[in-house]
């Protein structure tokens, strides 16, 4: 007994030390580089620094900053959709075609991703192509993971949930992106629940999407966004989408028909101070629905082999969506990139109205 205690003591005294050298480092750090603000003493938000205090912070682009500054509309685009969504080169052509639709519609665009440790919100165009090259080679980072990508200095992709916080972070409130995550197929004995869900529960950013993919199980990922009081409406129709379909069979929550109605909701939940999110679910535009079935039957084939050959956690969807493209010769990636650019017109005009709004106060 006696030992036991002593043992403990030693590692008390042991990890009070390593704070003491901590706080000191800090200190350090501070007389380095601390670029402070002239008037207000603090560090400055825009400075650059290298310790790894400072760069656990999410840290927005110039060009982002002074948007949001001037409450100028901006909408988050996630990253994991670039490094496991797509193939290179289509991920990088799609990503920087993505940003320049939400250019185009009159909002900037912020591609948000864990760069060398450092939480970003706005990429360059040569990050972008960094994490569009590394493909899977970038830690797929889910909010779970953010702090280890920043602390190990390590480069990673963001999935909805990370992008979520990290656009939360850095003051943006629309989110445009292809499909959510949702509750897997069998997740009522796996767990399988993607985080995007409790996310969504708990961080007030509005995710415009193409609703969930039919890999997964569309009636209970709609039952748990309920739960965690998940704001969700189907954008110009009733029925909750299913990504390559514009019908799932389950009727959405609520409805909008226009980006003002969008905005008036985002606008209303943040009035009431809520803290979840919201998801406006798009359909695919009616054009690029038509292989539909021909998609479906090779994402069941593909979720087939998923069982067979093992592969479980966040590796299933990049597996099911990589071996969807090939089952169907690409068809899945032409609709995936086209739902994407429509998602992301709409996403921008929500910005915008939702920016106009706050402007007019009204
Ligand atoms: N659905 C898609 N394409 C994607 C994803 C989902 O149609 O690229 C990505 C998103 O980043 C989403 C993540 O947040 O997969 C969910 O992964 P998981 O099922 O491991 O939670
Ligand atoms: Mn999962």
């Amino acid at each position: 007994m006696d030992d036991a205690r002593a043992t403990a003591r030693r590692r008390i005294a042991s990890v009070a030390s390593h704070v003491r050298a901590d706080a000191r480092r800090d200190d350090d750090d501070d007389d380095d580089d601390g670029r402070r603000d002239a008037h207000t003493g603090r560090r400055a938000s825009s400075s650059f620094s290298s310790s790894s205090r400072a760069s656990a912070r999410a840290r927005a682009s110039d060009e982002v900053r002074e948007a949001l500054a001037s409450n100028a509309p901006v909408v988050a685009l996630e990253s994991t959709i670039v490094a496991h969504g797509m193939p290179y080169p289509e991920n990088l052509r799609t990503a920087l075609e993505v940003e320049a639709t939400v250019r185009a519609a009159g909002a900037i665009p912020a591609t948000c991703a864990v760069v060398d440790g450092v939480p970003r919100v706005g990429l360059t165009r040569d990050e972008l192509e960094k994490i569009a090259r590394m493909g899977s080679a970038c830690v797929k980072a889910s909010r779970r993971d953010l702090g280890v990508a920043c602390g190990g200095g390590k480069t990673a992709a963001t999935t909805v949930s990370a992008t979520m916080v990290l656009a939360r972070a850095a003051g943006v409130d629309v989110f445009v992106t292809g499909g959510i995550g949702g509750v897997h197929k069998g997740g009522e004995n796996t767990m399988d629940v993607s985080a995007d869900l409790m996310e969504l529960g708990r961080t007030n950013v509005a995710v415009i999407c193409a609703g969930v993919k039919s890999i997964l199980d569309i009636g209970r990922t709609l039952e748990v966004l309920e739960t965690h009081g998940v704001t969700v409406c189907a954008y110009g129709t009733d029925e909750f989408p299913a990504f390559f379909t514009r019908k799932s069979g389950h009727k959405a929550p609520a409805r909008v028909d226009s980006a003002l109605e969008a905005a008036r909701v985002i606008e209303s939940n943040a009035r009431l101070n809520l803290e979840n999110g919201c998801v406006f679910a798009v359909p695919i535009p009616s054009e690029h629905e038509a292989l539909g079935a021909t998609i479906e039957a090779a994402i069941l084939r593909a979720l087939r082999e998923t069982v067979k050959k093992k592969i479980i956690g966040r590796d299933v969807t990049p597996y099911v969506l990589k071996r969807v493209a090939e089952l169907t010769r690409g068809e899945s990636l032409k609709a995936n990139i086209a739902l994407v650019k429509n998602n992301a017109k709409i996403g921008a005009e929500i910005a915008k109205e939702l920016a106009r709004l706050r402007r007019e106060g009204s």
